[in-house]
């Protein structure tokens, strides 16, 4: 009898864990983070206004298209880069605005006021696939300066571990299904307009030179080291 009675809990218990599993499935928290420095805080490389604009206008704009895109579908449920890995079957809306989302929360996070450069393992596999650094900083600004009309230049790592360069149009990555080099974007600079025409105007190159004085390289190799893992 005591035997059945504790089967008999066992089952109640096991129901109330299933009954709680299902409810379990709560939507995804997708936050706007605060930039992690003032507006005026890169302002050898990139000034206050653009800095202000571009962050709480243009990248709030991509963040609240985003929700508005995704509302009411599994994507709520989902994780960002889940949802980007799987791009090709959403709508074009959630492309731009998902894109444009990580894109620049990853941005933010790359820059930093007090630059420098990169160290330890990073370093070395930069050496090791491109010959330099000076031949690896060429490379990148050449992908972002060729990148015709708005997007973006990336480096990343691809299933091997290993690092590439590449450039998307628009809001894509290469997290994204659709682009034809695909891994985990560790460091990004974008190259639409309204990330230095205030400043730069037309000069592009410029910006991408002024950009290397700002790169938080700490945040590219803690980048690295996941993306590897
Ligand atoms: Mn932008």
């Amino acid at each position: 009898m005591k035997k059945y009675f504790f089967s008999l809990l066992t089952v109640l218990f096991l129901g109330a864990a299933a009954t709680s599993n299902a409810q379990e499935k709560t939507k995804t928290v997708f936050d706007f983070k605060a930039l992690p420095y003032a507006y005026d805080a890169l302002e050898k490389s990139i000034d206050k206004l653009t800095m202000e604009i571009h962050y709480d206008r243009h990248h709030r704009a991509y963040y609240n298209n985003f929700l508005k895109a995704i509302a009411g579908t599994e994507m709520e449920y989902m994780q960002l880069e889940q949802i980007l890995a799987n791009i090709s079957k959403y709508p074009v809306a959630v492309r731009n605005n998902g894109g444009g989302h990580y894109n620049h929360e990853l941005f933010w996070s790359v820059l930093s006021p007090q630059g420098g450069s990169p160290d330890g393992d990073l370093a070395e596999a930069i050496t090791a696939q491109f010959g330099s650094m000076d031949e690896f900083k060429k490379q990148f600004e050449q992908a972002g300066a060729t990148r015709f009309g708005s997007g973006w230049a990336w480096l990343s790592v691809d299933d091997k571990g290993k690092l590439f360069i590449s450039s998307t149009a628009n809001q894509d990555n290469p997290l994204m299904d659709v682009v034809s080099e695909r891994g985990t974007p560790i460091l990004g600079i974008d190259v639409w307009e309204h990330a230095y025409y205030l400043r730069y105007q037309n000069k592009r190159a410029s910006y991408m030179t002024a950009f290397w004085e700002v790169v938080n390289w700490k945040e590219v190799a803690n980048r690295y080291e996941a993306a590897r893992k």
